[in-house]
């Protein structure tokens, strides 16, 4: 009885053990994680870092703003930060911005949900995504 509990120990060890690892070599590190931002940002016009997909936000943050985004009819580059922690902490490292959703435009950081809803509203959004699209 008490051997088979060990037994029993030492599977769950073991199998603990290989889960670890294989998290371990599954993360990037912070400087890759930077890098990875940049020439997401870098190589789409229109980037959005958000909570949930385009079809399933799962924030009303992250919500309006890819509404906002998707009024455009342009191409959008979605990174849904809730599937990839990383991201999540990476992206408001590298914009030294502390909430979620985050939009670039032309690898340039425009702002969250009330900036870009703002910009959207008062029409000085068009004209970056109109442009940002033609180059
Ligand atoms: N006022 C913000 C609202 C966004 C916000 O407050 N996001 C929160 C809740 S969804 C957030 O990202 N918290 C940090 C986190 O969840 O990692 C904006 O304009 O984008």
């Amino acid at each position: 009885m008490v051997e088979r509990l060990i037994r029993n120990q030492q599977i769950v060890s073991s199998i603990l053990t290989v889960g670890l690892i294989v998290k371990e070599e599954s993360m990037k590190t912070e400087s890759q994680v930077q890098s990875e931002i940049k020439k997401t940002v870098e190589s789409n016009p229109v980037v959005i870092y958000m909570k949930g997909t385009r079809e399933a936000p799962q924030c009303g943050f992250s919500a309006a703003t890819i509404n906002a985004l998707q009024s455009y009819n342009v191409p959008i580059h979605v990174v849904d930060i809730l599937a990839d922690m990383q991201a999540r902490e990476g992206v408001k490292k590298f914009t030294n911005w502390p909430t979620i959703p985050q939009v670039f435009i032309n690898g340039k950081f425009i702002g969250g949900c009330d900036i870009v809803t703002e910009m959207h509203e008062n029409g000085e959004l068009e004209p970056l995504i109109k442009e940002a699209v033609k180059s």
